[in-house]
């Protein structure tokens, strides 16, 4: 990463610029070498490898486990994704889903499944999924279809589909949301860890996407898995995905403010150095209003980010506005710096093997996964009206105690 400067706001701590520091200079040495875009398996495999190796990965898992902080530590969480997505787009999706796919585990796993599970995906070992989405069910997570149904006094038998997993193909293991009880909608919903050579679960299909990475649907035939693998109560699928989601959300905002902090740096290079009509492009008003408008909407949405995921560490039980503001403002914006940084580049812009072109491609799909920006809209709305009608209600009550 060209600057670390906004590090130094106060969001952070010296623990932070010092993992910040040292991650943005392993990642210009290391992360090149293990990119082959012709096979996106083994890159995967190679950069999870290679991350845990260098104990990246302890970022992903708490201190009990051999992570590097008592509770998930957002802002590190963060830092990562954004400078790893400002140095290649994979390597931010290989760290992100060690999280994504553990985040439950760490959260509500027993310490037996913990122990289990954890170590392996730190050291980058195993490569962990998170199986939530389905074809019927994806930003509407109350209607998914899959069930576990009790098989005997010590196991469930999944059945069903999930589909857009990434990893789905190459990981060791998936944390499954499945319909357990009679209860409608959200509220019948548990969270299971799947291995993934459990008999019964297969990868029904492998799907390419424009920003390639490993993604498939899953089909689960009487998968049996031991209810011991249950991620919290019975019922509590739902909340064990949102507080899993409350975390990764702001780091996919983490994620996008590192791909516009790119597309911006290499505007930026492009205009001072690109010749025309006897100047040099950054001469023109029209490209310096299109530099200043990143800077502004960059700086924006970092301190949204940085925001969310401070009030995370700082102890708030729910971050789910703020994260979703994060999300939602940071994905959006940074689609439109890539865009003006393809604009700045001309022709070259879409050109394959320039980084703005790669970059226009990576972009797109974090306004889509772990909640498109309209259902960001939705829970943020949700929440202010929910905030509106307790202050309401509270002022009602104070007035009637008065009369
Ligand atoms: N942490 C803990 N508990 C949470 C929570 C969180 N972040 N968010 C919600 N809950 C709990 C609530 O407290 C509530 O519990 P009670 O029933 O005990 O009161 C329950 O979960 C339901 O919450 P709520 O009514 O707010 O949920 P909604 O039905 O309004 O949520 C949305 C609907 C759209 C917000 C939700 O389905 C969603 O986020 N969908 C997008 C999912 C997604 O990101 N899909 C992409 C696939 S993942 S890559």
């Amino acid at each position: 990463m060209r600057s670390l400067s906004h590090f130094n706001w106060p969001f952070f701590t010296d623990r932070h610029r010092h993992f910040a520091a040292e991650l943005a200079a392993w990642a210009n040495r290391e992360v090149a070498r293990h990119i082959d875009l012709t096979d996106v398996d083994r890159t995967c495999r190679a950069l999870v490898r290679a991350l845990g190796e260098a104990g990246w990965l302890m970022a992903v898992v708490p201190a009990s486990h051999g992570g590097l902080s008592k509770n998930l530590d957002v802002r590190t969480l963060c830092s990562a994704r954004e400078i790893l997505a400002w140095n290649e787009g994979l390597a931010d999706f290989a760290f992100a889903m060690q999280g994504l796919g553990t985040g439950p585990i760490s959260l509500f796993g027993t310490e037996e499944v913990k122990a289990k599970y954890l170590p392996p995906v730190r050291e980058g070992r195993h490569i962990a999924a998170f199986a939530l989405s389905e074809p019927e069910a994806g930003s509407d997570v109350g209607a998914l279809a899959t069930t576990a149904t009790m098989d005997g006094p010590a196991h469930v038998r999944l059945n069903g589909l999930k589909t857009w997993i990434s990893n789905g193909g190459i990981a060791d293991h998936y944390v499954v949301f499945a319909r357990t009880g009679t209860a409608p909608g959200k509220k019948g919903l548990s969270a299971f860890v799947v291995d993934a050579d459990a008999p019964g679960l297969s990868v029904a299909d492998r799907i390419d996407v424009i920003a390639p990475h490993p993604l498939a649907t899953l089909r689960f035939d009487d998968c049996r898995v031991p209810l011991a693998n249950r991620l919290g109560a019975p019922g509590d699928g739902f909340k064990v995905a949102m507080a899993t989601l409350d975390i990764f959300r702001s780091t996919v905002g983490a994620a996008a403010l590192g791909l516009a902090r790119r597309a911006f740096d290499e505007a930026t290079t492009r205009s001072a150095t690109r010749k025309l009509f006897g100047a040099s492009l950054a001469d023109f008003q029209m490209t310096k209003a299109a530099l200043a408008d990143c800077a502004i909407e960059i700086d924006a949405a970092a301190l949204l980010v940085y925001r969310a995921a401070w009030t995370k560490d700082a102890g708030a039980p729910r971050i789910t506005r703020e994260a979703s503001i994060a999300k939602a403002f940071a994905t959006e914006m940074a689609q439109r710096v890539v865009d003006r940084a393809v604009q700045i580049f001309g022709g070259n812009g879409v050109r394959h093997g320039v980084k703005v072109e790669a970059l226009y491609r990576e972009i797109r799909a974090l306004r889509i996964y772990e909640g498109a920006t309209e259902v960001q809209k939705l829970i943020i709305a949700d929440d202010l009206l929910k905030a509106h009608a307790k202050t309401e209600a509270a002022g009602e009550a104070r007035r009637s105690e008065r009369t």
